[in-house]
């Protein structure tokens, strides 16, 4: 056998796996290009994930009562947590997490557009709670049958996690739309700002999504970015109505034929502008991570230093 036939053969056998539906697992053989492509995804998923706590981090010591405090630091917990699992998925690809850390410094690792606005109000953590989490969950539901073995099974615990998430943010909206004719309109301010780039966290639309053919080819994703949004649009619009939250798109109309909600045109320019590192908070939440990562080093020195000492102790024991 040539090196060309044995790589035609290990190429057909990974191809009839994704065919079977059978999950690919760490040292299965795996064409590069399909690597790669995991490694962006689950890279930036992570990154969001933990660039992610920041909006929400800023108001754990405002918040309005003690047990929305414990709730939102359980929250904000969590999203640490996600992050750490994706990482570890991520690092069985054959990338280490230094290396991830510096691609997401280096502005090559992108995270998701949602984190780079602002959370100006209490409503706003209602708001990310409710929509930013809710939209997660719509896509992490269709990635917890992912070809990947380990970033569906991260994608299975994530997902229990985020439907309190969700809970946690709509609570917050119900309440305050209970609450004074101030606090019903702070409610209605967060779901203008946040509702579009809500929208932009599924991507471009699916004739502009460059990286939607091959994800399907290899089944990493199991439905369109325009599929999951539309699915997202359908269960929010019951939700805003069943508070008196109004969604800020005039276009906004049932289609029979569709079966989906028709909405107005999403802002593509300021999607691109946000993920191209110019939205209004990207400098800040970079800027955060750096300095957090910077002082947290000597931990990781110290762990170093501790490992290092007991592999010596356990060495000079045999
Ligand atoms: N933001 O070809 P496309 C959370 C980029 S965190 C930024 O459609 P793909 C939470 C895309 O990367 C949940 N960039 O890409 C945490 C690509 O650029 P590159 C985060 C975006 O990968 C704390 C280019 O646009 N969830 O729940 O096929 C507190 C073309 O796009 C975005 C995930 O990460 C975006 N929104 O599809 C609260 C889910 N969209 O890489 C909550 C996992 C697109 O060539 N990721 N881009 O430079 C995915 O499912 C897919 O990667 C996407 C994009 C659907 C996001």
């Amino acid at each position: 056998m040539t090196t060309t036939d044995i790589h035609t053969e290990l190429l057909k056998n990974f191809e009839e796996k994704i065919e079977r539906g059978d999950a690919i697992e760490p040292k299965d053989r795996m064409p590069d290009a399909y690597r790669k492509h995991l490694i962006r995804q689950i890279s930036q998923h992570a990154h969001s994930e933990v660039i992610g706590m920041q909006p929400e981090g800023n108001w754990i010591t405002r918040a309005p009562t003690l047990r929305a405090r414990q709730i939102l630091l359980a929250k904000i917990q969590d999203e640490g947590g996600h992050g750490l699992y994706l990482y570890s998925a991520a690092e069985t690809l054959g990338i280490s997490r230094a290396e991830m850390i510096e691609q997401l410094h280096s502005g090559k690792a992108k995270y998701s557009n949602i984190f780079n606005y602002p959370a100006l109000t209490w409503a706003d953590i209602g708001a990310i709670g409710w929509l930013v989490d809710g939209a997660a969950i719509v896509n992490q539901v269709s990635l917890q049958r992912t070809s990947y073995g380990p970033y569906s099974r991260a994608m299975v615990r994530i997902c229990k996690e985020e439907s309190f998430h969700q809970r946690q943010g709509y609570e917050i909206m119900a309440k305050m739309m209970k609450g004074t004719k101030e606090q019903q309109e702070m409610a209605q301010d967060a779901m203008n700002r946040w509702w579009w780039p809500s929208l932009m966290m599924f991507g471009p639309h699916d004739s502009e999504s460059p990286h939607s053919g091959d994800a399907f080819r290899w089944k990493i994703k199991r439905a369109s970015n325009d599929e999951l949004r539309a699915k997202f649009i359908d269960k929010t619009v019951q939700q805003a109505e069943v508070i008196g939250l109004t969604i800020p798109d005039n276009e906004l109309k049932w289609n029979e034929e569709r079966g989906h909600y028709d909405h107005g045109p999403i802002n593509w320019t300021e999607f691109y502008e946000v993920i191209g590192g110019n939205g209004p908070c990207n400098l800040q939440r970079m800027n955060h991570h750096k300095r957090v990562h910077d002082e947290g080093k000597w931990v990781l020195e110290a762990a170093e230093a501790w490992t290092k000492k007991r592999e010596q102790k356990l060495f000079d024991l045999n």
